[in-house]
């Protein structure tokens, strides 16, 4: 920990302001088009706030940063379009003209003697973002806004970040201090990793146990302890009431929350609470315990406490997206399982892999039939894609290829191109143990999501991109921050900005900088890319 309080503190002494001559203003991520006038707007106490709706919650954001990071308690009033005021400074948020943006877009002004965000929603939204961070990070009187128009929406509609709490749990406070920073940078989804196999996360009324048993372990660090001793204490979960308000604070950002169940495999924590959904092996089998309590048996059982589980899942989340899992499944216990081989021949499937595809999309029938769609990992690709998943490309790209071929969405979040931010930030040893290799800044930044072994047509089924934290190696909260930053910041210009306006030079020795002075202000922690040599 003492390390990671040092680059903490070396970062205290970088510059807080970018230079004036910044093309992208020390906005990230880069807005799509930034042009330029003469002048400046005197931002003060005395600016008037005009709005469409003086309740909107987009508003209410921006009068209650102007009044806790600046102190500027600026009047606010209903925005009427034919009344033109000649006195003072106004700064405008409204709706009108917002139907001719982008998805999600928005527009942002700046004359010398006014101000106007237009966007709707989420648009809106994300323009008072980039309005806040034109302010120097230091707080004083007035502030000089330079004359600018802004236009700008993202290039991907799906833009991640997924949290696994299961290899070590964080608290609610803890996941909102992620999602506060998600949306400070145009993320739109959290992907929740609430289930795995070192600890199931989310109270399930109907199966207490899941979490009576299932949340807790003994090893407070991550280990290959999977003999889940007597003595459980390590662990904790979310209650539904819990669950429903990260939710809603996370909607309150236009940030959707995606959950994730676990399944077939990564299952121990749910198989340890109900035993019986295992597979029954004879008793010579070689099969290793572990690899039978790592995957669901697909009996008529498992299928309804999973639909059970499901159901809960849908009523706590809004979200379109339900990710299933799907990866590394050993199939050992399938094969040796006297039920698996004679429901293989029942439904004519070829092996293991066509029964995992019969799994997936078991319960894919089950969630379309509610109305939601389902994420997997590529792994469910093995045996024959589900027809409406969507698929989370982890592997490395070519699963993210295979389905976009395939006609289907896809997410690419590759361990191959600095998606992993569980993986080391640098080969120094020094470098806080973590997971995986050595994954540079850099190669975050300039990774293009959409394949040029694509054609056209099939580049469109690339919905987004998403960094992962996985977090066997990330037992605080000061290192799940530390490994997300400032890696997360690159990762919010590969999902917002145009690949044209991406520059690795400029955003590393000219606006990052300016960031890390906002998450000093922020309270965060973070990595200061050159603290240790590479
Ligand atoms: C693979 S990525 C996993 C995780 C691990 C991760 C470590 C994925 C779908 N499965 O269970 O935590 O590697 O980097």
């Amino acid at each position: 920990l003492s390390v990671l309080l040092a680059f903490s503190l070396q970062a205290k002494l970088v510059k807080a302001q970018a230079p004036a001559d910044d093309p992208h203003l020390g906005i990230i991520p880069a807005p799509a088009s930034i042009t330029k006038a003469a002048g400046t707007f005197t931002f003060s106490q005395l600016t008037q706030i005009k709005a469409d709706n003086i309740k909107d919650r987009n508003v209410v954001f921006l009068k209650d940063f102007l009044l806790n990071n600046r102190h500027f308690n600026n009047k606010l009033s209903k925005y009427n379009p034919r009344i033109r005021s000649n006195r003072g400074t106004t700064l405008i948020i409204t709706g009108r003209g917002s139907t001719t943006l982008p998805k999600e877009g928005y527009k942002l002004t700046i004359t010398p003697r006014r101000i106007t965000i237009i966007g709707k929603g989420a648009g809106l939204f994300y323009g008072i973002q980039t309005f806040m961070q034109l302010f120097p990070v230091e707080t004083s009187g007035t502030e000089k806004l330079p004359c600018i128009t802004i236009e700008d929406s993202p290039r991907f509609g799906y833009r991640g970040m997924m949290l696994d709490v299961s290899r070590h749990f964080f608290t609610v406070p803890q996941v909102k201090k992620v999602i506060e920073l998600m949306a400070a940078y145009k993320l739109n989804n959290f992907h929740w990793h609430l289930v795995d196999g070192q600890g199931w996360r989310i109270e399930i009324k109907k199966y207490p146990k899941l979490t009576e048993v299932g949340a807790y372990r003994k090893q407070t660090m991550y280990g290959t302890n999977r003999d889940w001793p007597d003595s459980l204490s390590y662990g904790g979960y979310y209650t539904q009431d819990e669950i429903r308000d990260v939710v809603k604070f996370a909607a309150a950002r236009y940030i959707n929350v995606v959950p994730e169940i676990e399944m077939p495999a990564h299952s121990e924590a749910a198989l340890r609470a109900y035993p019986e959904l295992r597979c029954e092996l004879p008793a010579d089998s070689k099969v290793p315990a572990r690899e039978v309590n790592n995957i669901y048996c697909p009996t008529p059982e498992t299928f309804t406490f999973l639909e059970n589980v499901l159901t809960e899942v849908m009523e706590l989340f809004p979200s379109k997206y339900i990710h299933i899992g799907g990866d590394e499944a050993n199939k050992e216990p399938w094969k040796a399982s006297a039920f698996c081989q004679a429901l293989i021949k029942e439904k004519g499937l070829k092996d293991e892999h066509e029964l995992q595809s019969y799994f997936i999309q078991t319960i894919e029938k089950f969630l379309n039939s509610k109305g939601r769609s389902i994420i997997g990992w590529d792994e469910i690709l093995e045996g024959g894609l589900a027809p409406n998943a969507t698929v989370m490309s982890w592997t490395g790209e070519e699963g993210g290829i295979a389905a976009a071929r395939q006609k289907h969405n896809v997410i690419m979040t590759p361990q191959t191109t600095g998606n992993y931010f569980d993986h080391y930030q640098s080969s120094s040893p020094q470098e806080p143990v973590s997971f995986g290799r050595y994954a540079a800044l850099d190669e975050t930044y300039n990774y293009d999501p959409v394949s040029k072994e694509l054609t056209p047509e099939e580049q469109q089924y690339v919905i987004g991109t998403q960094g992962n934290l996985w977090t066997e190696y990330v037992p605080t909260v000061a290192k799940l921050q530390y490994q997300i930053l400032p890696r997360l910041f690159a990762l919010s210009e590969v999902a917002w900005s145009k690949p044209e306006n991406k520059d690795y030079t400029n955003f590393s020795e000219v606006r990052l900088a300016k960031h890390f002075a906002r998450l000093e202000a922020m309270h965060y922690n973070y990595r200061v890319p050159t603290a240790l040599p590479i």
